[in-house]
């Protein structure tokens, strides 16, 4: 409750950020994307978690301006990073709202992002969602060109039929398979299959939370496309993102 109005507050105020964090082709390892992670310092509490306020904003009504608000940044922020696509986590009801796909479309337009350069993350349970129509939202966004991840692979349903009967162009790999390839033979078993079927499937795969030469390496035996993670790059504010494009590798 607190929480809730304090959220408002450094909305209004201006105090919520956009971090990026890098996305790696694994075989040049050139930087090929960011992902928009959105960061809140807590005047009292210090750092709190999208994961905290991001569900506070929905039930609150704040997502939708402050969806808009993410959406906008970032695509204009990608805008001046030329040669890397810009991914966005959508939440459950910015997914709902019938006016997403619209407002995705006048966004690309205003910031000038090619709409190629735009990868919208989706989570599984927001396909099982009856309230609305989560195949005709996603072709409305593949209309306007953008792509369309699944986020968090192997922690919902995992149902392989969703990977069939929606238009995906990626899947990321969960980071609790990625963080235990080396000592869990079940978890290398996992993430090998998925690499393969994304491969089989025409989709790019992405593996988040790699954290160790280990798991990258793991991954490049296996032909993983991209890896993200803090052994390669952390989520960083755009200047720090701007200086590394500069320098990387
Ligand atoms: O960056 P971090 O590990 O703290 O993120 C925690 C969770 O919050 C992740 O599941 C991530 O997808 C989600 N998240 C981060 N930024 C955003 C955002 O801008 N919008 C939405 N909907 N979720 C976000
Ligand atoms: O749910 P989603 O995949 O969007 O969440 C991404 C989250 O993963 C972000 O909050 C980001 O801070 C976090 N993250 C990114 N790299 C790593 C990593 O190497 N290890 C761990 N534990 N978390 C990571
Ligand atoms: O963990 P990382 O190297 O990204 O943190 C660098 C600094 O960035 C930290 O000292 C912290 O103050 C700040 N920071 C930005 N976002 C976050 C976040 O979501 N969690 C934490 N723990 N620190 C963050
Ligand atoms: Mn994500
Ligand atoms: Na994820």
């Amino acid at each position: 409750r607190q929480l809730e109005s304090d959220l408002h507050e450094a909305f209004a105020a201006g105090c919520l950020e956009l971090h990026y964090q890098p996305l790696v082709d694994v075989d040049s390892n050139a930087i090929v994307g960011v992902e928009a992670l959105m960061r809140w310092n807590h005047p009292e509490r210090g750092w709190v978690s999208p994961a905290v306020f991001i569900p506070i904003a929905e039930t609150c009504g704040l997502i939708v301006p402050m969806g808009k608000w993410l959406l906008e940044t970032a695509c204009a922020q990608a805008a001046l990073w030329p040669g890397v696509t810009l991914a966005v986590n959508v939440s459950p009801a910015q997914f709902r709202d019938g006016d997403f796909a619209r407002f995705v479309g006048e966004t690309l337009e205003s910031t000038g992002l090619a709409p190629s350069r735009l990868e919208l993350e989706i989570t599984e349970g927001m396909l099982l969602d009856e309230s609305h129509k989560p195949l005709e939202t996603l072709q409305a966004l593949k209309a306007h060109g953008v792509r369309i991840a699944m986020d968090d692979f192997g922690t919902g349903y995992s149902s392989l039929g969703y990977l069939r009967s929606f238009p995906f162009d990626k899947i990321k790999i969960d980071r609790s398979f990625v963080g235990i390839l080396e000592t869990d033979p079940n978890a290398a078993a996992i993430v090998r299959s998925v690499v393969a079927l994304g491969r089989s499937l025409g989709m790019v795969t992405t593996a988040e939370g790699v954290e160790t030469r280990e798991q990258l390496a793991f991954l490049a035996d296996e032909r993983c496309d991209q890896a993200q993670g803090y052994y390669l790059a952390r989520p960083q504010d755009p200047l720090r993102l701007t200086a590394l494009l500069g320098t990387w590798p």
